[in-house]
């Protein structure tokens, strides 16, 4: 995307979701991650798929557990658009790349967006399959998509208001949802690799209990352009040095099939509750 307007990237992506959908103005984005994206099977009525790499803008998925694809659905009286993979630092891309699901979604009308992820985490109380209610975030990627050439004059400025990142009043709703959910500060690494136990020691130290490699550059992109965010972590494995076994992508896939039917049931019970925009 180099040398191209990210945002005007989006627009062109929604107008072809516009078309190939004949939905005019979805509501809420769902982007499922790693061992997610069985979910976007059981949310509510199929209208479109469309391979989400046709859409200008987006790579196909590499990381097994993703979906090249993109669908509309209908549940509960609204329009979702539901991303069945996404785009991670740690495979190369850009964070204009990573955010820009995000952009299409604010572009195709979306005012919420629900990030869900896989995560390890640090709290030795949470049990494999723990749902995790993310309340706030520490970006240590050291990476931001409000950096670099300044957002078009049509679009807001960066140095966007992180203040409440997760919407206050959709965490209440999940939670009278779901009321096994826990809560927890996630912390997004550039990934590629997991961490040493010295680096959760660290990262313990500065209020992390969820460790992954996605979601904190979407949070913020989406905040950018006026989106509520709901995010949700699947804990998949316990952080390192607290885990007894060695960390593998095999044992998320796993975790993530046990909890399917909690997932689905949460993200079901959020849309019905969440009052009509
Ligand atoms: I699943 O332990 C999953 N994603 N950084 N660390 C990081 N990302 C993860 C982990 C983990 N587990």
């Amino acid at each position: 995307m180099t040398g191209q307007d990210p945002y005007a990237l989006a627009g062109e992506a929604a107008e072809s979701i516009r078309a190939a959908t004949e939905v005019d103005t979805h509501d809420v984005a769902l982007v499922l991650g790693s061992g997610w994206a069985a979910a976007a099977d059981r949310i509510g009525d199929v209208r479109a798929d469309i391979e989400l790499s046709s859409l200008p803008g987006f790579p196909p998925p590499s990381v097994a557990g993703h979906r090249n694809l993109l669908r509309s659905v209908e549940a509960g009286g609204r329009n979702l658009l539901v991303f069945g993979g996404r785009a991670h630092l740690y495979e190369g891309h850009e964070p204009d790349t990573v955010v820009h699901g995000v952009r299409t979604a604010a572009a195709a009308g979306c005012s919420t967006v629900i990030l869900t992820n896989a995560a390890g985490g640090l709290n030795p109380e949470w049990p494999v399959g723990q749902l995790v209610m993310i309340e706030d975030q520490i970006n240590i990627t050291g990476r931001s998509p409000m950096a670099g050439p300044p957002p078009p004059d049509d679009q807001p400025g960066r140095f966007s208001d992180m203040t409440d990142a997760y919407s206050p009043a959709l965490r209440a709703l999940a939670h009278r949802v779901d009321d096994g959910l826990a809560d927890g500060v996630y912390v997004g690494l550039l990934g590629g690799n997991y961490e040493t136990p010295a680096e959760i020691r660290m990262i313990a130290t500065m209020g992390g209990d969820l460790v992954g490699m996605s979601t904190v550059l979407e949070a913020i992109a989406a905040r950018h352009l006026g989106l509520d965010v709901l995010g949700i972590s699947l804990v998949t494995n316990l952080a390192a040095g607290l885990s007894p076994a060695p960390l593998a992508h095999g044992e998320v896939l796993e975790a993530a099939k046990e909890a399917e039917t909690r997932v689905v049931d949460l993200i079901r019970g959020v849309l019905a509750g969440m009052p009509s925009s």
